[in-house]
C-alpha cells in the first residue's frame, strides 16, 4: 500500500490529506499536481509516506513560529535607525566626488558599499595622473574649506600608526594606493575591512584624498613614512557622503 501525506498551513490552520492508491504511477502525478497546487496556498509538505506526521507537525509550527520571531525582529531591526540611508537591498552606500581645489585635470568619482559582513567594497574611475601608483587615503575630517589641505591627519581612531591596508597597525584611513594606467585613468575596486559607513569607523563626511606620490606603507625610513606613506602632497580630494 503507498500512501500520499500532505501537510499544508494556511493561516495558521492545518490541512491533511491522505490518499490510498496502490497505482505508483498515479501517485507520482498526483504529487505533482497536489504540490503545485498546495504550494500556491503556503508551506506545504507532499509526501509518500504516512510516518511520525504528528512530529512533523510540531517541527512545521517551531519552525512558523521561529520564521514569524525572525520576520518580527527583523522588522523591529529596520524600524530602529533612520539616521542613514538603507537601500533595498538593504546595504549602506557613500560616494565620493574627487576633484582638485584649482584644476580640473585630476577628477573622479568612488562609491562605498558595505555587505552584511562589515566589508566596505570601493569602486569608482579617477583620472588625470600619469602612469604610476598614488596614495589614496581617508582624512579624518570632511573640511576642505582650504583646497585638499584642511582636512586634518589620516582618520585614525584607534591611534595607531600609519601602515599597509592589509597591515593590523595602520590607521583607518590608509586604503593605500591607487594605480593609474598609461591613458591616465585608475580604475578602483577593491575591498576594505576596517572602514565602515556607520560607528566608530565611519568615513561619512570626512574627507579622501589622492597624493602626488606613492604610499610607502610606513616601510621606509623617512621621518613621514609612519605618519602618512610620504605620499607627497594633496592633488584632489572630496567630502564622502551617503548615498
Ligand atoms: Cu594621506
Ligand atoms: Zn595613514
Amino acid at each position: 500500500m503507498r500512501h500520499l501525506q500532505i501537510m499544508c498551513f494556511s493561516q495558521m490552520q492545518f490541512k491533511y490529506f491522505k490518499i490510498n492508491n496502490h497505482n505508483t504511477k498515479q501517485n507520482d502525478v498526483i504529487i505533482i499536481i497536489l504540490a503545485i497546487y498546495v504550494r500556491l496556498r503556503g508551506p506545504c509538505e507532499v509526501s509518500r509516506e504516512p510516518k511520525f506526521w504528528r512530529e512533523q507537525v510540531k517541527m512545521k509550527y517551531v519552525l512558523l513560529i521561529a520564521s514569524f520571531v525572525v520576520v518580527t525582529s527583523a522588522h523591529d531591526d529596520h524600524e530602529h535607525d533612520h539616521s542613514h540611508t538603507e537601500h533595498n537591498d538593504g546595504l549602506l552606500r557613500a560616494i565620493v566626488k574627487l576633484q582638485e581645489p584649482l584644476g580640473d585635470k585630476v577628477h573622479g568619482k568612488v562609491t562605498f558599499t558595505e555587505q552584511p559582513d562589515g566589508k566596505v567594497h570601493i569602486e569608482g574611475v579617477i583620472v588625470g595622473m600619469p602612469p604610476g601608483q598614488y596614495g589614496f587615503h581617508i582624512y579624518e575630517k570632511g573640511d576642505i574649506t582650504e583646497g585638499c589641505s584642511s582636512n586634518g591627519g589620516h582618520f585614525n581612531p584607534e591611534n595607531k600608526e600609519h601602515g599597509h591596508p592589509n597591515d593590523e597597525n595602520r590607521h583607518a584611513g590608509d586604503l593605500g594606493n591607487v594605480v593609474f594606467d598609461e591613458n591616465h585613468v585608475s580604475k578602483v575596486d577593491f575591498w576594505d575591512n576596517v572602514i565602515k559607513l556607520s560607528g566608530s569607523h565611519s568615513i561619512i563626511g570626512r574627507a579622501i584624498v589622492l597624493h602626488s606620490m606613492a604610499d610607502d606603507y610606513g616601510q621606509t625610513e623617512h621621518p613621514d613614512s609612519k605618519k602618512t606613506g610620504n605620499a607627497g602632497h594633496h592633488v584632489a580630494c572630496g567630502v564622502i557622503g551617503y548615498l
